[in-house]
């Protein structure tokens, strides 16, 4: 059977964007993939964290993920740092990936900014640290968003370079898994992409978050003064608008041109009201699940002591062969 890996950072409120371009696309997956869903709490760490909130959150992100429907005995839930491998291949590829291969990468560029120098070591060497996410499973499709791209073909340049150093056909070439899912939008700057690290809680829809806050936040979010359009062509420079048609679109599983032609001609005020009844109905039993297993953190943690003992039973002999090829053992 085919496999499935893919992350998620525990470092805030799981929100909106990470469940429409990720999460319920992981949910939908598992039938027809051997899926192994991570808590990446090791990239986490590349940037500052607290380390009693990195736990927390840890435990929050696994809730969300089960809330959403991903079922930890079909698959495997676990966090990263629980399967030291992880660490291990990353050295290994840290020695096979070469410096300009990392200094392309755009997403060190934006999260860098511009104290470069003051950035971690970690953040830099992120991506060979996903290209070990991947190959220490040998995992076949990983489904990415536009962001995650250009990480992917690294990882794929990385296996490549390992073959061919070590004259091996050791690991497959992963295949990127593209499932059109909506990039979300911050609801306070549609320029800016929905975000755990934004400061501003009205920024992004939290899936914990209650009836009252999700209606709170959409009545609160930007917008602007004209009605909704009849086409998706009237959406041209008008980034908070189509933020808000494309959120209402990806929850009704219909496209942005179809909620055009639903709303055309409407205000937003009435718009809202109906996205908010949506986003409650779609969201609210899942911020309730959550909420029931925040009470129980001693199931969430044996879901995740169970996910790495299944984790490390692909790892072992994989990491084992590694060693062997590159003459460690
Ligand atoms: N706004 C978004 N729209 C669509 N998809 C999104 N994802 C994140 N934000 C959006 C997708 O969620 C998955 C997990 O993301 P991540 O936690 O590994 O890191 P991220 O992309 O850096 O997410 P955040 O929320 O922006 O976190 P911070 O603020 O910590 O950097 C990925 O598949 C991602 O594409």
């Amino acid at each position: 059977m085919n496999r499935i890996f893919s992350g998620v950072q525990p470092t805030g409120n799981l929100h909106l964007g990470n469940y429409l371009g990720a999460i319920r696309n992981w949910a939908r997956l598992q039938d027809q993939y051997d899926c192994i869903y991570c808590v990446v709490d090791l990239h986490a760490i590349t940037t500052p964290q607290d380390p009693s909130e990195l736990r927390a959150n840890t435990r929050e992100v696994t809730a969300g993920l089960m809330a959403a429907g991903i079922d930890p005995k079909r698959n495997i839930i676990f966090n990263q740092s629980r399967v030291s491998g992880h660490a291990e291949l990353a050295w290994v590829f840290n020695c096979v990936a070469r410096l300009g291969w990392l200094n392309r990468m755009t997403q060190f560029k934006e999260k860098a900014g511009k104290h470069r120098d003051n950035a971690t070591v970690g953040l830099y060497a992120y991506p060979t640290l996903m290209a070990a996410d991947i190959l220490l499973y040998k995992a076949t499709h990983v489904p990415v968003g536009e962001d995650q791209k250009q990480h992917l073909e690294l990882t794929r340049d990385i296996a490549k370079a390992f073959n061919s150093m070590f004259g091996t056909e050791f690991f497959p070439m992963p295949e990127p898994l593209i499932l059109g899912a909506a990039r979300v939008m911050s609801l306070r700057d549609g320029s800016k992409k929905m975000s755990k690290s934004d400061d501003s809680d009205y920024s992004r829809i939290n899936m914990a978050d209650d009836a009252d806050s999700i209606a709170l936040k959409v009545r609160k979010a930007r917008t602007d003064p004209e009605p909704l359009p009849e086409s998706t062509d009237g959406l041209e420079g008008r980034t908070e608008a189509a933020n808000l048609l494309g959120i209402y679109g990806a929850l009704a599983d219909k496209t942005v041109q179809q909620v055009c032609e639903e709303f055309a001609g409407k205000s937003f005020s009435q718009f809202k009201l109906q996205l908010i009844d949506l986003a409650i109905a779609v969201l609210a039993p899942i911020g309730h699940e959550m909420k029931r297993l925040s009470e129980d953190p001693g199931h969430v943690d044996q879901v995740l002591s169970d996910g790495a003992d299944r984790a490390t039973q692909i790892a072992t002999p994989i990491l084992s062969d590694v060693k062997k090829v590159v003459g460690l053992t």
